[in-house]
């Protein structure tokens, strides 16, 4: 398998060329492109030819089986099991790649708290006992400060018609809110919600999260983009990544305890990642907490995370979710 490029340091705003998918599939798994298709009938091969010559070599015996099932060997006059040894590559194929997955963890719900099943989530942060959310939409979009226990709204400050937001994250007293496509940031006091700057943001603003140094962004492909606060510039893009697997649609993010926790759009499921090299440590499965069943809008999909440093608990809802949850991983 190659290595992946995780981390590139680029000049300006460029994201560079993309990188062509690289996939290490199980033998069930759905192959998205010819080129996986490919590749995986390529290791099986390999792993036939593999096991193939070794059986050969040790002259398994092979007559015991009916013919059908065989096939002549090249050099000998034996023939080899080749059904079995298909079953077999198979298998190995199927072990190599689940090796490969990141494990799931389990959590526990500590406490489910009313949400607005209007809001259309897009950011959540939490800040020393404040709740914050940004909305999206266009002309609905908004940033407002709830209260926890009751889901209700205590302030809010609604975007022009024209802005879709996004992805927001508190930065030394302020909140920073990305938009949609119309490429530009928007600063507010974080204790008046009142809109005090704005900033050219280059391309689409998904998610958006701060590590203390850097504010974090995705766009909804592969790439998280840290940006200098003061410049606010592009200095490091990161690909996010599962084995050789690159994984896209990576939305709202949070930074937990050196982590970068991130919603993959249109997934109930959380994947832990490796701020130094990409790499997706963990996954945590939400699929429970608010079953698809249940859901009345195909929009309803799992986005926001927040955490509470001090009471180490994370906060997560989703598009139109009538709930929002504090949970607690399993250790
Ligand atoms: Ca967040």
């Amino acid at each position: 398998m190659s290595s992946c490029a995780a981390a590139v340091e680029v000049p300006g705003i460029s994201l560079g060329p993309k990188r062509p998918t690289a996939v290490f599939l199980s033998p069930w798994e759905k192959a998205e492109t010819r080129e996986q298709e490919d590749q995986r009938e390529g290791l099986l091969n390999h792993l036939l030819a593999m096991l193939g010559q070794r059986v050969g070599r040790r002259r398994q015996p092979a007559h015991l089986l009916p013919r059908a099932w065989c096939i002549p060997c090249r050099s000998k006059n034996e023939w080899l099991p080749v059904r079995w040894l298909k079953c077999l590559s198979w298998l190995l194929l199927a072990a190599l790649a689940h090796a490969a997955d990141p494990p799931v963890a389990g959590y526990r719900v500590l406490a489910r708290h009313p949400h607005d099943p209007q809001a259309f989530t897009q950011g959540l942060v939490w800040v020393d006992g404040v709740l914050y959310e940004g909305t999206g939409l266009y002309g609905r979009s908004a940033i407002r400060r709830l209260d926890l226990e009751t889901g209700r709204i205590e302030q809010e400050t609604r975007l022009p018609p024209q802005f879709f937001g996004e992805g927001i994250a508190y930065w030394q007293g302020q909140l920073i809110q990305l938009t949609w496509r119309e490429e530009r940031g928007l600063i507010y006091d974080a204790s008046s919600l009142k809109l005090v700057a704005s900033f050219a943001y280059p391309g689409e603003g998904w998610g958006l999260t701060q590590d203390g140094t850097h504010w974090i962004a995705s766009d909804g492909t592969e790439t998280l983009r840290f940006i200098d606060p003061k410049s606010r510039r592009f200095i490091r893009l990161l690909r996010v990544h599962a084995g050789d697997r690159p994984i896209s649609h990576l939305n709202e993010l949070e930074w937990i305890e050196g982590e970068i926790w991130a919603n993959v759009w249109q997934r109930d499921q959380i994947i832990r990642i490796d701020p130094q090299d990409g790499r997706v440590t963990g996954i945590l499965d939400l699929s429970a907490l608010y079953p698809q069943a249940e859901r009345q809008n195909p929009e309803a999909v799992l986005n926001g995370i927040a955490y509470d440093p001090q009471m180490r608990r994370i906060f997560v809802t989703g598009k139109y979710w009538p709930w929002l949850y504090a949970i607690q991983p399993a250790q």
